[in-house]
Formats: structure tokens, sequence, C-alpha cells
């Protein structure tokens, strides 16, 4: 069943989820199962509870490259993201170690459209517990790590453009209240008006 998502400035959004007890047991299966179908419904590679206004300590992500004719693109992957199964289903995560620092250019389904640089850890370790509510561990870096620190983030009732400065957040929450989204026909439109942009100030920097 697809679930629907929540878009920022819904209040529930900014909940702090619950660590998820019976883990293992027949609903949480059933909601895993649907947060791994809604996020794939979404072309997403990450959901968090939070974000289908549900307070419970769950994650779902799949952040597996592609190339062009659709399998899995294992030589984009890191030597540490080959080791862990995907679609992974996490609830109750701790991270137990970091290491680095790294930036990547974030979106969100709950902030459709927006993309924005955000820093995190290069390098985690993680506990976790399963789907079946078996105890599991990971270490891992790459896209995945940044993927499951961003979603960990959701289960704080905290988003990525939370984490830009003062004044990038703020220009972004106010368009959001003031405009609402754009459709992805006026996206669209927007990026290549940006693109022209660039290459007429580069063309006058040239002269
Ligand atoms: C979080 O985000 C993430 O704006 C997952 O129009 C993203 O799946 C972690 C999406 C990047 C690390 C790096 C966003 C789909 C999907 C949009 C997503 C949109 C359609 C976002
Ligand atoms: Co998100």
């Amino acid at each position: 069943m697809v679930l629907e998502i929540l878009t920022y400035p819904d209040p529930r959004l900014r909940l702090k989820a619950k660590p998820a007890a019976q883990v293992g047991g027949a609903e949480l299966k059933t909601f895993a199962k649907d947060m791994i179908e809604t996020m794939y419904e979404s072309h997403g590679i990450g959901l968090a509870a939070t974000q289908v206004g549900r307070d419970v300590r769950c994650l779902v992500v799949d952040t597996r490259p592609h190339t062009e004719d659709g399998a899995v693109d294992v030589e984009a992957m890191t030597e540490l993201e080959r080791v862990v199964v995907q679609p992974l289903v996490v609830f109750n995560p701790e991270i137990t170690k970091t290491e680095g620092k790294t930036t990547y250019e974030e979106g969100c389904l709950s902030v459709p459209t927006f993309y924005e640089t955000v820093e995190r850890f290069e390098y985690i370790e993680m506990n976790y517990v399963d789907v079946d509510g078996k105890k599991q561990s990971l270490k891992v870096d790459g896209l995945l790590a940044i993927c499951l620190q961003h979603e960990m983030d959701h289960l704080e009732g905290k988003l990525f453009i939370d984490r830009l400065s003062f004044v990038k957040s703020n220009r972004i929450k106010t368009k959001i209240k003031k405009s609402g989204y754009p459709t992805p026909e006026e996206a669209r439109e927007e990026r290549q008006r940006v693109k022209a942009a660039r290459a007429a100030a580069k063309l006058a920097d040239a002269e």
C-alpha cells in the first residue's frame, strides 16, 4: 500500500519519533513493506516513518545506483556499500562511530524540487534492529551513509533545509510558505532559466 508523504511545513514532520516496540511483528513488517513501496513509487532513495505521519523509529533506504539498462551499477558503489543488502529496513538506529566529513547535494520527498549541499559524516557505524527484530550493525560510507544520516534526522523532526546557512534556510522556507511547491513543469523551466543565466554570466565574464 502506497502511503501519503507529508511535505514541509506540515507540523507532523517536527515530531520526535518513539522507539519501535515489537519489531519483527506482523504489523511493523507490513508497515516496512508499505514504506519501501512508497519510496519506490516516488522515486526516492530513502524514507523515514515521520514522513508518512508515523512517530516510530523506522526508516528505509535503497541508494543503489543503476546503469542505463536498469541493472544495479556495482562499479559505482563503494566496497562498504556493496556489502549492505538493499532495500534496507532499519528500526531504532543508533550511530556508534563516525569518521570524516563530506558534502552532497541533497533533496527530500518532503521538500520536493529543492536541492542544496549539506555536510554529513563520511563514514558511520550503526546499530539497529532489522525487520525480523534481530539486532544488527553496519559500517558504511558513500551515498548510503549520507542517506542514513538524512533519514535519522527525520526521526528527530529535522529536515535537510534546517542544516543550511540561516539565510539559505529562511529563503527556502519563506518561498515554500508563500508560493508552495512548483509543479514538475515549473521546476524544469526554473532549471533552464538558471542554466541560461549562468551561461550568460560566464560570457559576460569572458569579455
Ligand atoms: C534523502 O531523498 C537523500 O525533490 C532521500 O522532486 C537525498 O529520496 C539523502 C525526490 C539525497 C541523501 C542524498 C526529491 C524525488 C527524492 C525531489 C529522496 C523530487 C522527487 C528524494
Ligand atoms: Co528527507
